[in-house]
């Protein structure tokens, strides 16, 4: 038999002797949620919607605690024998993850719908594995946000990072800064409409990111990346910045320098700062980072921290260990791109988030944070063009990109001074300068998401046969028929050898 079309692989896969389980007549037994997602994914692959029944032939359920149970978080193990299926999860994400590899192993034998004799113990191998939507340059209603969820979370990725604001807009109301939505929402790059999430709106994403296993986490980007905030609060908001690159990338796009106290619909970077040691500064971060805290009950608020050429590197210091605080006071912990990890003193319990190349520059900082995410921009970042005439993407970090090159990287070591221990996760952020509808979406993530949800999911390399280029490829290859069935618009990748 060849090897099950698994993405990411599990971490024990052993293939039995003996008859495939035929779906035809099969009945689904257990935990109501997964019975519910079981279906989805069953009917959409084959049109088959098996009937749920008490001694049902497939049983979906959670482990009570026992020496038999699988233990670790997330975890599940898996069994097809010819007349039964069963998977346990370890919790009710576990239990998920095993559903998500059964519709993974469907296939069809001599015309009927089967799947093959197995046995899997699978657990991740890191606590975080994210994605990061970017709703600030283009805005993604919730119905987008929600489908984004679903395709990351059945790659058995648990945390969706979102990048809420930026100098092109605001995209999330606040009780306690009304004018930010009223007057800094309306507009995206290119003079596209803008948009944002009402209070009721955000909870709902919540919610089905919850029902999905997924982490919200938020990101209002601070000191830079601040534009939009001086058309709400103008006297918070320092001068743009006009260097050389903000002009001739202004030039180049045909669009206008950024004005203070107008929209900005370029792409352009590092030009906007808020005006740090103001007291209406202060006053305004404890506003904003405090509601979000509120309203948000996963442990992580994103800072942002990126990028802030606009503002000198003591008033950088300071608004860091500022804001790093609020989030502290708040019950949460902060996450930052890693800039932020420069900083003298670094606060304590900071999480820096990684975005330099796989070979770091020697002068990177971010090995200081006590703990770090890896999203390195030339292998996982989705916004690169994977080839040079793509209609979509950006090319900066050395694109164009590969489904190899976000396969082919490894997070133990990458950065020198990190202990395989402090690394929290690895993500793939998708920027969206170019990035304007669900379509346009899935043709940047698709599949080169899977690469990076196998390197945050699967055993290292060394630790396991299947964690190849080559057996990659060939797994998701088989994976096109379901994507396909699931409505995810990939990118037939000449890489991939797709069925
Ligand atoms: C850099 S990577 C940025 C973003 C851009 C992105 C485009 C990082 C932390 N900041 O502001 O959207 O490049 O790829």
């Amino acid at each position: 038999m060849p090897t099950p079309t698994v993405v990411p692989f599990p971490a024990a896969l052993r293939t039995r002797e003996g008859a495939p389980f035929p779906l035809a007549g099969a009945t689904v037994a257990g935990d109501a949620d997964a019975a519910a997602e079981l279906s989805r994914l069953v009917r959409a692959r084959t049109g088959i919607e098996p009937a749920r029944a008490a001694s049902g032939s497939i049983r979906l359920r959670v482990a009570a605690d026992g020496p038999d149970d699988p233990a670790a978080p997330e975890s599940y193990v898996l069994t097809v024998e010819e007349a039964s299926v069963t998977v346990t999860g370890a919790d009710a994400a576990g239990l998920f993850y095993g559903v998500q590899t059964l519709a993974q192993l469907l296939r069809q034998q001599e015309g009927a719908w089967v799947l093959p004799p197995v046995e899997i113990e699978d657990a991740p191998r890191f606590a975080y594995r994210g994605v990061m939507l970017d709703v600030a340059r283009h805005f993604f209603g919730v119905q987008a946000v929600m489908s984004f969820i679903d395709r990351a979370a059945s790659l058995k990725c648990n945390h969706l990072h979102l990048h809420l604001t930026d100098d092109q807009g605001w995209r999330l109301q606040l009780r306690s800064r009304p004018e930010l939505t009223a007057r800094a929402a309306g507009t995206a790059v290119g003079g596209d409409d803008g948009g944002f999430y009402t209070q009721e709106d955000y909870a709902r994403i919540l919610a089905h990111a919850a029902s999905r296993h997924v982490t919200i986490v938020p990101e209002i980007d601070i000191p830079g990346h601040t534009h939009a905030v001086g058309l709400a609060y103008p006297d918070i908001a320092a001068d743009p910045v006009l260097t050389d690159e903000v002009r001739a990338d202004a030039e180049a796009a045909g669009a206008a320098v950024p004005v203070a106290g107008q929209p900005y619909t370029g792409i352009a970077v590092g030009f906007s700062s808020l005006r740090i040691g103001d007291a209406r500064t202060d006053a305004f971060l404890a506003d904003v980072f405090g509601e979000l805290a509120a309203l948000t009950p996963g442990p992580y608020l994103h800072l942002g921290g990126d990028e802030a050429l606009g503002t000198d590197r003591a008033d950088y210091a300071a608004v860091i260990a500022r804001t790093v605080g609020i989030i502290a006071a708040a019950g949460k912990t902060a996450i930052a791109w890693h800039e932020a990890a420069a900083v003298e003193p670094l606060p304590a319990g900071l999480v820096a988030q990684y975005w330099g190349f796989v070979t770091p520059s020697p002068s990177t900082t971010a090995a200081r944070a006590s703990s770090v995410i890896l999203s390195p921009s030339d292998a996982a970042y989705l916004d690169m063009k994977p080839d040079a005439d793509f209609p979509l993407g950006l090319m900066w970090a050395d694109g164009p990109t590969s489904v190899q090159r976000a396969y082919e990287w490894e997070p133990a070591g990458l950065l020198p001074g990190v202990e395989p221990g402090d690394i929290l996760g690895v993500e793939a952020p998708l920027w969206t300068e170019t990035v304007r509808t669900p379509a346009d979406i899935d043709a940047l993530v698709f599949p080169r998401l899977a690469a990076v949800a196998e390197i945050g999911w699967s055993p290292a390399p060394s630790a396991s046969a299947a964690r190849t280029w080559e057996s990659f490829r060939a797994r998701v290859g088989g994976l096109g028929p379901l994507w396909s069935a699931l409505g995810i618009a990939f990118t037939a990748s000449p890489e991939i050898p797709w069925q």
